[in-house]
């Protein structure tokens, strides 16, 4: 692999900075299930999303990332995908699609697509071939191997390796017609492709080229930061208290994740005068590798999202044994990704996206008396960061948690998995597993939007595959477009905000207070311009001692979250208060 970022021919050539056109851009995740139901059938479709542009247009987003629509057998609601160049009958056929990516670009949106090819489905022609004979020539499209030594085939131990699977389980299925385990991360109707085969990449390459052909304006790329995996499949270590092995250590930024990337850009956006935008998942990931990934001089992507911040409430036991995140870790962890990327590579800004909890609930507060101020505190810091903010549909309304009464009301693979495996096969209580679902479960993303207060919440005039959230009457768009101090609102005026000032798109960041418990507050310069945001992540009072507060005394309060309250840089904030400043800095 040529290291691109010591050869100053090959950073000669990276565009600047400011041509950039992501760096000022917001981008709003549907995910098509549960946006909008057009006919009935209680599952959300592309025609239900054209017929509530207008809800985007008005919120001021610039990009849709669109989560998969393509022929699924909906194992992981659509990433499982069987067919890459056709739309899920459930979502529509390929003329809605056009029709979407015509009426986004009418109005100045674009649309990017999501890219799932560290694995297919199970059903895809692919797999089926390859599972079909030992001999077949697609055989080694995937990672098929051999019964441990020693070990009856199909019986428990007799994996090619200890990995264990994201959905619980062994990493590994056995197939009895060929006698051989096939390896998949995720479900075991998620088989692994093997990136090692350039007939792989090549029929990717292929695929992706004929989407921008199409019109699509880039990729949203799932767990791309794991499919180099290192050589001979290595038994992983097993962490205290677990069953597998964590492979992480062999499959995520593999031997050969760099070169695959720079290939892909090569063979992809390379020869395209197109405005791209690439951002690529990646759990796991380091500010290390994250500098790597996105520095614009090595063409891999343009930015990654990473799941620092989104890990700091898992106990020892993962996800599923959930704890508290303080105000002061979530800064911190921010902070120095800020730091991280603050001269070379670039940020995404995320707080929620359709495998996270719903942020008020989750580091905001969504009991009545502070559910609207804190999702908007937790709006105001993320979006006037550096980076690019991703908004998850309903985040803009502050949609919360869903108070999942039984096992019977979650629908996702994961948290079903899960929860078998926790009570049937682990004997844990079943009330806390629940308990742990009811905050962590990736459902609570899933709810449908919540459009109006009328039946099912204006989502469908079916039965919703997923129950809505009860709260709809209370929480919902149409009341919020109407109301200057809505969620929505905020959200607006921040997406505003990072398009009429550079300062907010392209100014450097400064974090304030690091020791302050609640208190997150940071400054962003470009020139002689300066915003300030002070922002209480708690529900109590706080004060603070600002370095340089005297200068900022007659700086323009810009954006406040407390209705009647002018922002004042005062050294008092009230409970999940946030304030936006400007000023010129002289001298
Ligand atoms: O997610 C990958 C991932 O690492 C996790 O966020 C995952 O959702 C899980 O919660 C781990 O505990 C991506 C997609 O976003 C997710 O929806 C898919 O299920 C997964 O890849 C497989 O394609």
């Amino acid at each position: 692999m040529t290291d691109l970022t010591t050869n100053p021919a090959a950073r000669a050539g990276a565009p600047a900075a400011d041509d950039q056109w992501w760096r000022s851009a917001v981008v709003y995740q549907i995910y098509p299930r549960s946006f909008a139901d057009s006919d009935g059938d209680g599952v959300g479709d592309l025609r239900g999303i054209i017929q509530h542009l207008d809800h985007l247009q008005e919120l001021g987003v610039d990009v849709v990332w669109l989560s998969p629509v393509y022929a699924s057998p909906q194992d992981d609601n659509g990433y499982d995908i069987s067919d890459y160049r056709a739309i899920d009958p459930a979502y529509g056929t390929l003329e809605d699609f056009d029709e979407l990516l015509a009426d986004l670009h009418a109005r100045g949106m674009k649309l990017v697509m999501d890219l799932v090819v560290n694995h297919t489905s199970d059903e895809h022609p692919w797999f089926v071939e390859s599972a079909s004979s030992v001999d077949s020539p697609k055989r080694d499209w995937y990672w098929w191997r051999k019964p441990r030594a020693g070990f009856a085939a199909g019986a428990p131990g007799a994996e090619p390796n200890n990995w264990g699977s994201f959905f619980s389980g062994p990493a590994w299925h056995y197939d009895e017609v060929s006698g051989e385990y096939y390896l998949h991360l995720f479900s075991r109707k998620q088989p692994d492709l093997n990136w090692e085969n350039p007939e792989v990449r090549d029929a990717v390459y292929d695929m992706m080229n004929w989407w921008l052909d199409r019109g699509v304006d880039g990729f949203r790329m799932d767990v791309i930061n794991l499919i180099s995996k290192v050589a001979g499949l290595p038994d992983a270590e097993v962490p205290p208290g677990a069953v597998h092995g964590d492979g992480f250590p062999f499959y995520a930024q593999g031997p050969r994740i760099h070169e695959f990337l720079q290939e892909m850009h090569e063979r992809v956006f390379a020869g395209r005068t197109g405005d791209y935008l690439t951002v690529g998942e990646m759990p796991g990931v380091t500010v290390e590798h994250a500098r790597l990934f996105t520095d614009p001089a090595r063409r891999e992507v343009d930015m990654v999202f990473q799941f620092e911040h989104v890990g700091l409430d898992h106990g020892a036991g993962g996800k599923f044994d959930p704890g508290a995140a303080s105000p002061r870790d979530v800064k911190a962890s921010l902070g120095r990704w800020q730091e991280g990327l603050a001269e070379t590579g670039w940020n995404s800004l995320y707080w929620n996206n359709h495998d996270q909890p719903r942020v008020v609930s989750r580091f905001g507060d969504d009991r009545p008396e502070h559910r609207v101020a804190s999702a908007k505190a937790l709006a105001t810091v993320l979006h006037l960061m550096r980076g690019t903010p991703y908004v998850y549909q309903g985040e803009e309304l502050g949609m919360t948690n869903m108070p999942f009464a039984s096992i019977d009301d979650f629908r996702d693979i994961e948290s079903l998995n899960h929860y078998a495996v926790a009570v049937a096969a682990q004997g844990q209580a079943p009330e806390a597993v629940l308990a742990a679902l009811r905050v962590m479960s990736r459902d609570n993303a899933r709810t449908p939007v919540q459009w109006s207060d009328g039946p099912a919440a204006g989502f469908t005039t079916g039965t919703p595959w997923i129950a809505v959230n009860p709260n709809a009457a209370l929480i919902n768009a149409a009341a919020q477009r109407e109301d200057p101090g809505s969620v929505f609102a905020h959200y607006r005026a921040l997406i505003a905000l990072r398009h009429s000032e550079r300062v907010v798109s392209h100014g450097s960041f400064e974090l304030l207070l690091p020791e302050h418990p609640t208190v997150f507050a940071y400054t962003r310069t470009l020139g002689d311009r300066q915003l300030l945001v002070i922002a209480n992540l708690s529900g109590e009072r706080a004060v603070y001692d600002l370095p340089d507060a005297a200068g900022w005394r007659e700086a323009e309060p810009v954006l406040g979250n407390l209705g009647g309250r002018l922002p004042r840089v005062d050294g008092r904030c009230e409970p999940w208060e946030a304030q936006v400043f400007l000023q010129e800095v002289t001298g």
